[in-house]
């Protein structure tokens, strides 16, 4: 654990870790009673693959939260028919949610992310997650990333779960943020994609920009299903890369949110 400059060793189980009302004043407590690691330990810890920081926790996504991300599906699927699904989708009461990933499908920071062999569109989406304990309330911020098949998407929107839930379809970290107040609503999140040294495609926004509001998104999801160690919510994606753009193996992707990091993954495909 990090708390301003200095590094702490915490020996307790993720899931319990985490999960309890006011994490913050808990973590900051244990500061007091922790080993202090050294500099060129942390450092050494930080610097290596890092895990992404979750347990048993769920991860669920959130959909079309963004304008962006409202006219990227409904450009994709203009060929079937289905682009009003998304236009309603946005507007409607009810948000778009999904099941996204367990753990042992979460890359983290400096990890693999996957794209389908059988897709021919692929692209990262760098979301705001939000970790949410078991009475629904958020108690931290990570960094996402929802990988998707825009080709498989575009062909029906029911191939949703195909293109969206395989090996390393998604990623976590470099840590789960947990401040003292809510996230600002001005923060930014930056997307950076590089192929072979050179850069791909790099834009950013402000959280600011989703149409619905993070207390809106949590109280859908737990409205009928309860998660006994909390869970993670990708917030929706709000920057895509323009339509002739798809990920290749080896390219790069940085995805940074203000005072949360940044989440360094490597495209890579099952073997
Ligand atoms: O509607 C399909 C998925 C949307 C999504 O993942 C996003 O907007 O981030
Ligand atoms: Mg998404």
């Amino acid at each position: 654990m990090q708390h301003q400059t200095k590094s702490f060793k915490i020996n307790e189980e993720w899931d319990k870790l985490v999960n309890r009302d006011n994490l913050y004043e808990y973590l900051y407590k244990l500061t007091v009673d922790s080993t202090i690691l050294v500099t060129i330990e942390a450092d050494k810890l930080l610097k290596e693959y890092l895990l992404p920081p979750i347990g048993t926790q769920e991860v669920w996504a959130a959909g079309v939260t963004y304008l962006k991300s409202r006219d990227a599906r409904m450009e994709e699927s203009v060929d079937t028919g289905a682009a009003d699904c998304y236009s309603r989708v946005y507007e409607a009461e009810r948000p778009e949610l999904f099941f996204k990933s367990l753990s042992h499908r979460v890359a983290g920071h400096n990890g693999y992310v996957h794209i389908r062999r059988d897709s021919v569109w692929n692209v990262p989406e760098p979301e705001l997650t939000l970790y949410i304990n078991s009475s629904g309330s958020i108690q931290g911020y990570s960094i996402g990333n929802d990988m998707s098949s825009r080709s498989i998407e575009g062909e029906n929107p029911l191939y949703l779960p195909q293109a969206k839930v395989y090996n390393n379809s998604a990623s976590i970290g470099p840590c789960l943020y947990v401040p003292e107040e809510p996230i600002n609503s001005e923060t930014k999140i930056h997307i950076a994609i590089h192929r072979n040294g050179e850069k791909m495609f790099d834009d950013f926004t402000a959280i600011s920009r989703m149409k619905r509001s993070l207390s809106e998104l949590v109280e859908f999801l737990f409205r009928e299903l309860d998660f006994e160690h909390g869970c993670y919510l990708m917030t929706g994606t709000c920057v895509v890369p323009p339509n002739n753009f798809t990920l290749q193996k080896g390219d790069i992707v940085n995805i940074t949110i203000d005072l949360i990091g940044t989440l360094t993954n490597f495209v890579s495909a099952k073997d």
